[in-house]
């Protein structure tokens, strides 16, 4: 595990750069966090981190200020959210290339040796997601080049400027392609909740309510794999200090439907069945994605633990807990 290091986390307010704050702090590492949203706005408050950072991370010069001395770099910042979010602001997530290009300038300039890019199942070829129950995505099956529109171009442009950033300037990258991770901490409402923390609230808001039903996005027999953040902070890490530089998926291969995913929720919350009313003009993204883990597995002897069922469970708790507090605390979770 990485102790003693100066590290430089790049979206160290949001929900997988926080976890990440938290678990690096822990192993004694002295932490940089920056991040474009005002302090009272990250996911999670780290009284030891002294040198934090509230600025827009595509302006180069703001790169600059926060790679010196640095030992380590973890870009975990980009302008996402689940489908709804993704499909609607196309030239929004376009621009965080800018965070990723300028950051890796400011590290060549200042000498930073190892560079960590979250990337995104987006950036797989969309023919190959077309069924439900589909096989595994292999890294491979990114090219040729068919990514998510807007969102899975930028990710897959900017692993590509990672690794020229290795060949030509000798900084190590570590690639991990994200599917779908989701915990405690993460955005729940307000347009940018992916679907795991969204049907979870939407199960808590029907119970509040005394409702019978809720509304699912599509027919609900599209199908995820979803991986905990706690897998996913352990996956990372991992990969970090391995000696890979190729894009891994970071992921679950626990396919399921949305449906099976409600019912999920449902029973390890001890929710009567809900009706579900279908909203087919939804966002709804591909029809059917997975992780294949074979590389994963063969290059960190590591896959994900958590399965659905637990993991749903501290999510729903966590997010019921939230909701039941009001002001400024609940907005961090919600605004989109
Ligand atoms: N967000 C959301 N909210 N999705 C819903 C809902 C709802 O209330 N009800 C059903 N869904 C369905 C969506 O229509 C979609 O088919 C599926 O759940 C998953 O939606 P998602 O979690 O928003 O996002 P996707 O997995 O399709 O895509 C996400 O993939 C991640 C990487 O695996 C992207 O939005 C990024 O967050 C990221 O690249």
């Amino acid at each position: 595990m990485i102790k003693n290091k100066k590290i430089l986390i790049v979206g160290a307010g949001g929900f997988i750069g926080g976890h990440l704050t938290k678990k690096l702090l822990e192993n004694n590492n002295s932490i940089v966090a920056a991040d474009i949203k005002p302090k009272e706005y990250w996911f999670q408050d780290f009284e030891n981190v002294k040198n934090y950072y509230s600025m827009d991370m595509k302006e180069i010069n703001n790169c600059r200020k926060v790679t010196k001395n640095i030992d380590y770099v973890f870009n975990m910042a980009c302008n996402m959210g689940g489908m709804g979010f993704i499909e609607n602001n196309k030239a929004e997530c376009m621009q965080s290339v800018l965070i990723n290009t300028n950051l890796l300038i400011a590290c060549k300039e200042d000498g930073i040796k190892k560079y960590f890019f979250s990337s995104s199942a987006c950036a797989y070829n969309k023919s190959k997601q077309q069924d439900v129950f589909v096989e595994g995505l292999k890294e491979n099956d990114a090219y040729p080049a068919d990514p998510e529109d807007g969102y899975g171009w930028e990710k897959l442009f900017s692993e590509r400027m990672c690794r020229h950033f290795m060949e030509d300037y000798g900084i190590e990258v570590r690639i991990g392609r994200y599917h779908n991770i989701y915990g405690p901490y993460g955005t729940f409402d307000g347009g940018r909740e992916k679907a795991p923390a969204a049907l979870c609230r939407k199960v808590i808001e029907a119970k509040q309510n005394n409702k019978k039903k809720i509304e699912v996005w599509g027919d609900g027999k599209q199908t995820r794999t979803f991986l905990y953040i706690d897998d996913c902070i352990e996956g990372t890490l991992r990969l970090f200090e391995s000696n890979y530089s190729e894009p891994v998926n970071i992921g679950s291969d626990e396919q399921v439907s949305i449906n099976q995913m409600i019912e999920i929720i449902e029973s390890v919350t001890n929710t009567k069945k809900l009706e579900r009313v279908y909203q087919l003009d939804k966002p709804k993204g591909v029809r059917g994605r997975s992780s294949n883990n074979d590389l994963v597995k063969k290059i960190l002897n590591w896959s994900f633990k958590i399965k659905l069922k637990e993991g749903l469970k501290k999510t729903y708790n966590w997010i019921s807990g939230e909701m039941s507090k009001q002001g400024s605390n609940l907005s961090r979770f919600t605004k989109s």
